[in-house]
């Protein structure tokens, strides 16, 4: 099994609602490593840049403008399978379709506000990490649980 950084984005309305800490311990709980995080104000460039591949569709204007509205969490999450672990704990796009026990089933009911982005591949996330952190705000570090308990 592949070891896979992704990039997830805590989106707005997670600090708007006070939902930041449930999501993250979902993250947590499920064994995933947090190397990097950050909480950051999208400006449009880099809003842009990250939504490259939706330029020009109907909702792309509205969510720049949602995403930059105000501030956010950004984390990279490390384990086994990451990318595809991390898509189906999100759930479907739209809320109101991804299935309970989800993230986004269990918490939201919009298409635009989904509450977490994450990335779609490994070449999506290659490119989405790099757009939110440089190499030495990314952390190496053992994830030996029994070494905090004694
Ligand atoms: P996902 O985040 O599930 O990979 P994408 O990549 O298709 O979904 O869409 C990126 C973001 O664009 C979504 N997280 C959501 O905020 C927004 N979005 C996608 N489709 C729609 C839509 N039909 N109406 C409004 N917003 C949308």
């Amino acid at each position: 099994m592949p070891v896979e950084r992704t990039l997830v984005l805590l989106k707005p309305e997670t600090l708007q609602r006070g939902i930041v800490g449930e999501v993250i311990s979902r993250f947590e709980r499920r064994g995933l490593k947090i190397v990097a995080l950050k909480m950051l104000w999208m400006d449009r460039d880099l809003a842009e840049r990250h939504y490259a591949a939706h330029r020009g569709k109907d909702f792309y204007e509205p969510l720049i403008e949602y995403i930059t509205s105000s501030p956010l969490i950004a984390m990279v999450l490390e384990g086994d399978e990451a990318i595809e672990v991390v898509r189906k704990m999100a759930g479907s796009t739209d809320c109101r379709e991804a299935e309970p026990g989800t993230i986004r089933g269990d918490f939201g009911l919009s298409t635009q506000k989904n509450i977490v982005h994450a990335s779609d591949s490994s070449e999506s996330a290659e490119r989405e990490i790099a757009l939110f952190f440089s190499p030495d705000e990314i952390h190496d570090y053992d994830l030996s649980v029994s070494r905090w308990l004694k």
